[in-house]
């Protein structure tokens, strides 16, 4: 028996709510991922397996077009975001269902950052290419 107050902070849920990620992207720039994070030019765990891309459905972006990645493998959730155009934005979304309640980590797997390997300044400026998503039951 489970009462009201019990509490799993890491576990399985009732999959009961969509979650709809929207990001609009000023960034012209292009950070093509590398050695183990080239998966996450594919779009993972959405709803319907896609993402849109200025209302376009695409389920993976050119690693040459990547300028960043919204990643929360704790939730086997990503999205490449693609480079905007050169002084506009690009509006990507999806929709995931989480089945696991927990706070997890979200990153970008794109070198986007300053340097020689692309992984320092925002890569290394806090709460810049990562933040906490929180899902309760
Ligand atoms: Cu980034």
């Amino acid at each position: 028996m489970i009462s009201r107050s019990t509490r799993i902070p890491y576990g399985r849920c009732t999959p009961v709510s969509r979650v709809t990620v929207k990001i609009v992207s000023y960034d012209d720039g292009t950070a093509p991922l590398m050695g183990s994070q080239m998966m996450y030019d594919q779009v993972m765990g959405s709803t319907s397996g896609q993402e849109l891309i200025g209302g376009r459905p695409v389920s993976s972006v050119s690693d040459t077009n990547i300028s960043h990645t919204f990643t929360v493998v704790g939730l086997r959730f990503n999205m490449p975001i693609p480079a905007a155009p050169t002084g506009k934005s690009v509006t990507v979304e999806a929709t995931f269902v989480p089945t696991t309640v927990g706070t997890f980590t979200w990153q970008c797997y794109a070198p986007c950052g300053a340097g020689i390997n692309g992984m320092g300044g925002a890569m290394s400026t806090m709460k810049w290419m990562e933040g906490k998503i929180k899902v309760t039951a």
